[in-house]
């Protein structure tokens, strides 16, 4: 009898050091760039360096894909800035495809933040990390990032996902990375089975957070097959739902595991996750 071992979800927010300037090259932060109407266009691959001026300051670019990609932000400060910066991915009519506060020394190290597009026009959003319009918690220094387009997207969430009919489709190992944009966020994903199986879903998240994740394994009508909250450092390490299942089209569905609509309790920005057969 063949057994299958199905889907694994981690939950990770990539944090790679960014590539090494090239300031003879970069595209600097041209005002007034401060919305989607006057956003400043760049370019895939060359960095941008900017910085915010004030509370007040926001700076957008604008770049054009031309095919269904994975976009890494590479992003970095000049500086260790507690009250750091905040950056956001959107697609043409201004959602969110994926965001991240880049502050400490986390931030001056570089970080990367992935996310699945299809072709279209982009855009990335700098503001203050702090939504105070008090000038003290404006980030001094320069910020930089590269937006490179990397071929291999299949391991990436792509939004909107919102519904079972946006679901988005995976395969048996092969690990996928996404991530919460907030508390009304949700994500499906679908997978099919083509024999009684048992079906294994690993979960993991990249942080420790005390108001982590929930998710369900349902069934295409909708009943919930299993479920399970991950949180603190048991959802870090890493944890498996299991449930025998026969052939069929079934869905993971993840989302904040409080249902607050309170953003502070937004679970961290990271989702991963691992289909998996053997
Ligand atoms: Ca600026
Ligand atoms: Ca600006
Ligand atoms: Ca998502
Ligand atoms: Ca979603």
């Amino acid at each position: 009898m063949a057994h299958i071992l199905i889907p694994v979800l981690l939950m990770v927010t990539s944090l790679l050091a960014s590539a090494d300037s090239l300031p003879g090259r970069a595209i600097i932060d041209f005002e007034p760039n401060n919305s989607l109407d006057a956003a400043e266009s760049i370019q895939l691959g060359r960095e941008v360096d900017g910085n915010l001026a004030s509370m007040s300051d926001v700076d957008v670019y604008k770049l054009t894909v031309d095919k269904t990609t994975k976009l890494e932000i590479a992003f970095r400060s000049e500086l260790s800035e507690g009250n750091g910066w905040q950056y956001e991915l959107l697609n043409e009519d201004g959602r969110i495809l994926g965001a991240s506060f880049c502050n400490f020394t986390n931030c001056q190290n570089g970080e990367t933040l992935a996310a699945g597009v299809q072709s279209g026009t982009y855009y990335l959003k700098v503001l203050p990390e702090s939504d105070s319009s008090n000038e003290s918690f404006l980030p001094d220094g320069a910020y930089f990032f590269t937006i490179t387009a990397v071929d291999d997207f299949s391991t990436v969430e792509f939004e909107p996902n919102d519904r079972v009919e946006t679901s988005q489709v995976v395969n048996f190992n092969t690990a996928y990375e996404g991530q919460l944009l907030g508390m009304s966020d949700v994500d499906y994903y679908k997978v099919t089975v083509d024999k009684t199986a048992k079906l294994s879903l690993a979960f993991q998240s990249e942080l420790s957070e005390g108001n982590g994740w929930q998710y369900e394994l349902l069934s295409e009508a909708g009943s919930i097959l299993g479920a399970s909250f991950c949180n603190f450092t048991d959802c870090q390490n890493g944890e498996t739902l299991s449930v025998g299942v026969q052939s069929g089209t079934y869905y993971l569905k993840v989302l904040p595991e409080t249902d607050s609509v309170n953003e502070s309790f937004s679970a961290g920005w990271g989702l991963l996750f691992y289909p998996h057969a053997g």
